[in-house]
C-alpha cells in the first residue's frame, strides 16, 4: 500500500535525484490538506451507516427497477449485498482520503471488480450512481462540519468511478 509521500520518494529514488520544486509543492499541497483530510475520514467515519443508507435509498429512487423482479438488487440477499458493496466503496474510500494516494483502491477494491460485477450482472452504470450520490453526500457532510474546500474528497471516489467505468455500460 501506498502514500503520497511514499509514492513520491520512491519517485525520485529511483532516479537518485533530491526532490526539486515539483515535488516540494506536491509534498505542500498533501501537508496543507493533511487536517481536512483526518477531518473528513472522522466525518466519514462517524457517520458511515446513515451515509451508506441514504445514498442506498436515493440510488433506488433513482433507479427503481433495480429492487423490482429481475433488477439486481431484488431479494434481500442482494439488496444487502449492494449496500455492503456501498459500504466497502466509503471505507476504502476513506482510506485512500487519508493516504493521499488510490492504490489502496487498486489494490484491494478494484482488481477483478469489474469481472465480478460483469460475471453476476451487477450493473456498473447503476453503482456508478451509487457511489456519485454517495460522494456528493459526503461532501455535504464535510462542509456541515465546517471543512471549507472540499474538492480533494472528489479524488478517490473519481477514480472508482473512472476505473468502473472503463470499460462498457
Ligand atoms: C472490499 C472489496 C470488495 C468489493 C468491492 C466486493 C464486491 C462484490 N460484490 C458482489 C456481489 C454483489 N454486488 C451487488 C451490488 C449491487 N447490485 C445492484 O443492483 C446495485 C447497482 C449494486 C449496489 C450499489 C449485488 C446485488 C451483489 C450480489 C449479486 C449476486 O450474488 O447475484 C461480489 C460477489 C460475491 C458476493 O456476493 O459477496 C463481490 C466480490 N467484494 C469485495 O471484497
Amino acid at each position: 500500500m501506498q502514500d503520497a509521500v511514499t509514492t513520491l520518494i520512491r519517485n525520485y529514488d529511483s532516479t537518485g535525484r533530491y526532490l526539486d520544486g515539483t515535488a516540494i509543492d506536491t509534498l505542500k499541497s498533501y501537508f496543507e490538506t493533511g487536517s481536512a483530510r483526518i477531518q473528513a475520514a472522522a466525518v466519514i467515519s462517524a457517520n458511515a451507516a446513515e451515509l451508506v443508507r441514504a445514498a442506498g435509498s436515493r440510488l433506488f429512487e433513482t433507479v427503481p427497477e433495480l429492487l423490482r423482479p429481475g433488477g439486481n438488487a431484488y431479494t434481500t440477499r442482494r439488496y444487502a449485498a449492494c449496500l455492503r458493496d456501498m459500504d466497502y466503496y466509503l471505507r476504502y474510500g476513506s482510506y485512500a482520503l487519508v493516504a493521499g494516494n488510490t492504490h489502496v483502491l487498486d489494490e484491494r477494491v478494484l482488481q477483478g471488480l469489474r469481472e465480478t460485477y460483469n460475471s453476476l450482472g451487477v450493473p456498473i452504470g447503476s453503482t456508478v450512481i451509487g457511489i456519485q450520490i454517495m460522494k456528493d453526500m459526503i461532501k455535504e457532510k464535510v462542509a456541515e462540519a465546517g471543512v471549507a474546500d472540499t474538492s480533494f474528497i472528489d479524488q478517490p471516489f473519481d477514480y472508482m468511478l473512472q476505473e468502473l467505468s472503463e470499460v462498457s455500460i
